[in-house]
């Protein structure tokens, strides 16, 4: 089977990293975790994004080359990355040899196809949405024309120069061809606004800047660069060798991608743009393009140019990491907005992680130290009223909720089991059996034994640390991590249970 290919945006390298960035880039890490555990090659590919006027000012205010300023925030992003558990294949940064060597054999064999052309431009620009809007998106009042991103709201350049622009007219039939089809729009609530979009008519986009320094030159024309989308759409294959007319071996092994996992505020860019960019050099598009929602504070978008940014780290320093990447993925369905509140995510810790699952993790392995003195369970026969085959049942809902990325549904799945063995505990009540009928009690927590080893393995897409910590104390460390339900059925028995500290200690 093909590799599963997933992408994150590039970020901007304007300014540090914030939760929103960290948003994306685990749920494409929780996605390929799961795809990796279930034995699908996978690659996932993020980066930043360093070309264009806006880097360039962030960098001569702070008194240092683009370049420089770039290595500096594209390390950050880096180390972010490191410290919240993301294992991605590869990192792309748009100032690399081999992205400027690809965008600037994609802008060749456009401009020699047709699709790329001169022209004049003439229209407004936001410098810090780098973004170029119309007459009627952005009709001028009082005199004034401000960006038409409800965040945004700046005052906008009018730029007047000679131009290349991209035939992106050409493709609004093959797109809207594209998007009949079903898949490529996700999710299904979003694709309306880009099908209507498309509807309401293509123009061609200009693609190249006279007065930005610090971008691609384009090719034999040095006097303008390429347009910092333009540039950077191309890094989803251009971190794959891509070569227009001929790609070499990993290329073809890893595209199309299975999904570019995106915000809703440059979900234009990815459905529109870039999938016209693929069919002018007749590449086959991703299979879905996804835009998750914001994440505001205090009702407010979160953005660097706001500065009303959360710093992951911080976060992380009190929470830790595991809970931190449990409470993104579980706060909203992921295609939703939400609010991020360091209350919210205090009350799930305790409720949910130290409460739910860690104590039911610690009472188990006090009872089977207690009463079984930690010896290794034998997987039980798997009568239907044990909890075991109960739970194991479930792993079809889950993995069929993580393919949808519907990551908060598959979370909701597994604590429901979790909900169903404190349950379990309460009502048979092991400390009471064990005065009467000892033998009783051996069953019931080798089945919790045995539930809690597949929940353990459900949860390693999102918080990998503390399944091996689970599956570490519940005797499993000689498995390959993570475990797949079937393999905790149908594997060895396990070594000894040795119980450790807490998971989740609680938050005041
Ligand atoms: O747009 N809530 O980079 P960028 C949720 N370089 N997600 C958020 C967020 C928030 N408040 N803020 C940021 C760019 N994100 C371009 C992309 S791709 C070829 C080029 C996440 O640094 C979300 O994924 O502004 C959003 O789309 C992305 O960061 C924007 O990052």
């Amino acid at each position: 089977m093909k590799p599963y290919y997933i992408t994150t945006p590039l970020y901007y390298v304007n300014a540090e990293p914030h939760i929103g960035h960290a948003y994306t880039t685990v749920a494409a890490d929780v996605l390929a975790r799961f795809m990796r555990a279930r034995g699908r090659e996978t690659h996932l590919l993020t980066g930043t994004d360093e070309h264009g006027a806006k880097i360039a000012e962030a960098a001569s205010a702070a008194g240092i080359s683009p370049q420089a300023w770039a290595d500096k925030i594209s390390g950050s992003f880096r180390e972010l990355w490191k410290h919240l558990d993301v294992r991605h294949d590869d990192y792309i940064r748009t100032t690399e040899e081999r992205h400027k060597a690809c965008v600037a054999a994609v802008f060749s064999a456009l401009k020699d196809s047709g699709d790329i052309y001169k022209g004049r431009y003439s229209g407004f620009y936001c410098l810090s949405c780098e973004s170029y809007w119309t007459d009627k998106e952005a009709p001028e009042i009082e005199g004034k024309r401000k960006c038409p991103n409800t965040e945004c709201r700046r005052p906008l350049q009018l730029v007047e120069e000679e131009s290349y622009f991209f035939r992106l007219s050409k493709y609004q039939e093959r797109l809207t061809e594209l998007y009949k089809k079903g898949m490529f729009l996700q999710p299904s609530n979003r694709a309306n606004e880009i099908v209507r979009f498309v509807e309401r008519g293509l123009e061609d986009i200009s693609i190249s800047r006279t007065k930005v320094k610090w971008g691609i030159p384009v090719p034999g024309d040095p006097e303008h660069t390429i347009y910092v989308w333009f540039d950077a759409l191309i890094n989803y294959v251009s971190a794959l060798g891509f070569q227009p007319g001929g790609s070499p071996g990993r290329f073809n092994d890893l595209w199309p991608a299975e999904v570019h996992i995106v915000g809703k505020e440059i979900y234009r860019f990815h459905a529109v743009i870039w999938p016209a960019m693929l069919m002018a050099l007749g590449v086959e598009p991703p299979a879905r393009v996804f835009a998750h929602g914001w994440w505001t504070v205090s009702g407010k978008k979160m953005s660097k140019s706001l500065g009303n940014f959360i710093d992951p780290r911080e976060v992380t320093r009190e929470f830790g990491v595991d809970a931190f990447r449990y409470f993104l993925m579980r706060e909203v369905p992921f295609g939703n907005d939400g609010d991020f509140s360091i209350e919210a995510l205090r009350k799930r810790y305790n409720a949910e992680l130290a409460n739910d699952l860690g104590n039911l993790l610690s009472r188990v392995l006090e009872m089977v130290d207690k009463y079984i003195q930690g010896n290794l369970p034998k997987r039980p026969a798997l009568e239907e009223d044990f909890k075991t085959s109960q739970i194991a049942k479930r792993s079809p809902e889950i993995a069929a909720a993580m393919e949808r990325l519907a990551f908060s549904e598959a979370l909701e799945i597994i604590w429901s089991c979790v909900r169903l063995l404190n349950e379990h505990v309460n009502a048979t009540a092991p400390w009471k059996l064990f005065k009467t009928d000892p033998d009783k009690v051996k069953p019931i927590l080798f089945d919790l034994v045995w539930s809690l080893r597949i929940i353990a393995g459900w949860i390693e897409p999102f918080m990998p640390r503390t399944a091996a910590a689970m599956q570490a104390q519940l005797g499993v460390r000689q498995f390959p991590m993570p475990l797949t339900p079937e393999e905790v059925l149908h594997g060895p028995n396990g070594d000894r249970i040795q119980k450790g500290p807490p998971l989740f200690p609680r938050k005041t």
